[in-house]
């Protein structure tokens, strides 16, 4: 399946990034739990190149803990700053507050002997839909930011203060303009990182079910009460359309319906907790 999402606005946003670059002390960035190594975008390299990082891994309430743990020492194994965040419910204020201030330890003391009364200002950079515009609303305490369960929410530029001398500057999610492993641009279509328009939603679903014919099996096959996922295609949607009641007239599949079910039973977490990317698996 063939994905490509770059518009406009990706390249205005990631021009608007570079130039923000000297006003920013370091970079938050945001990665989805189920899918952390196909949320780094190589056009991010030219931010995290220069200035000190911290990676949050979202989203970590979609994910099984012991998956979770796997990527917290991939990233300290490799000498990064990482953190696990829930920014629906997670109270992460404090310390992502204390973090920031050791992250930028070095800064905060220049401004202090130049008697300046600076903020610690971060860039927070993801691609979309991992959580940034939410993850920063979480840690002020109010709905600065607009979220969307869709990609592509957040448009602009937007600082928003936290009480305790940081700054964050929340950026719309970019993609990379092509890519060159489909794996990890299907990952991402599967956690609604690449806009459902671009994309062929019959594709989609059957990709996912191939997923689940190699992984998490039995999670798919509960889900539809299935003994096997079949090896024919059309038969694949028609046993899934048959467990959810999507049958048109004169046997037929209704195949939009279907894939869309399969799709929003997958972002539903329906299947149970999926985490698509494992560190052994690189
Ligand atoms: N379960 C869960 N959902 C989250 C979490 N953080 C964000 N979300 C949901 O993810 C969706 C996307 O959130 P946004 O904050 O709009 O994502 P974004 O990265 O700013 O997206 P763009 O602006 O499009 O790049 C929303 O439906 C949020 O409610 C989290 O930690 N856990
Ligand atoms: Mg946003």
């Amino acid at each position: 399946m063939r994905i490509q999402w770059f518009p406009g606005h990706m390249t205005k946003a990631l021009r608007m990034m570079q130039e923000q670059l000297v006003q920013v002390d370091c970079i938050i960035y945001v990665l989805d739990s189920r899918a952390p190594f196909s949320c780094l975008n190589p056009k991010f390299d030219a931010l995290t190149g220069k200035k000190p990082v911290l990676f949050v891994l979202n989203k970590c309430d979609l994910v099984e803990r012991e998956d979770l743990e796997k990527w917290l020492k991939y990233f300290a194994l490799r000498g990064e700053k990482c953190i696990a965040a829930d920014s629906l419910n997670g109270r992460q204020r404090d310390n992502i507050v204390n973090i920031l201030k050791q992250l930028n330890a070095a800064v905060i003391e220049k401004y202090r002997l130049k008697g300046a009364k600076k903020s610690v200002r971060a860039m927070v950079v993801g691609v979309p839909n991992t959580g940034k515009s939410t993850f920063i609303n979480n840690l002020c305490g109010s709905r600065k930011t607009v979220t969307g369960n869709k990609a592509g929410v957040t448009r602009g530029k937007q600082w928003v203060s936290l009480a305790d001398g940081v700054e964050l500057l929340d950026t719309p999610g970019s993609l990379p303009p092509a890519f060159e492993d489909e794996k990890r641009a299907l990952h991402l279509a599967f956690i609604g990182s690449v806009k459902d328009d671009v994309l062929d939603i019959e594709e989609l679903a059957l990709e996912m079910i191939l997923y689940f014919e190699n992984n998490h099996t039995d999670a798919f096959l509960k889900r539809y009460s299935l003994e096997e996922i079949p090896a024919d295609t059309e038969e694949k949607f028609r046993a899934v359309a048959q467990a959810r009641g999507f049958m048109l007239s004169g046997g037929r599949v209704d195949f939009a319906r279907t894939a869309r079910a399969v799709v929003d039973d997958f972002r539903k977490q329906k299947f149970g907790k999926i985490t698509l990317d494992l560190p052994e698996e690189l």
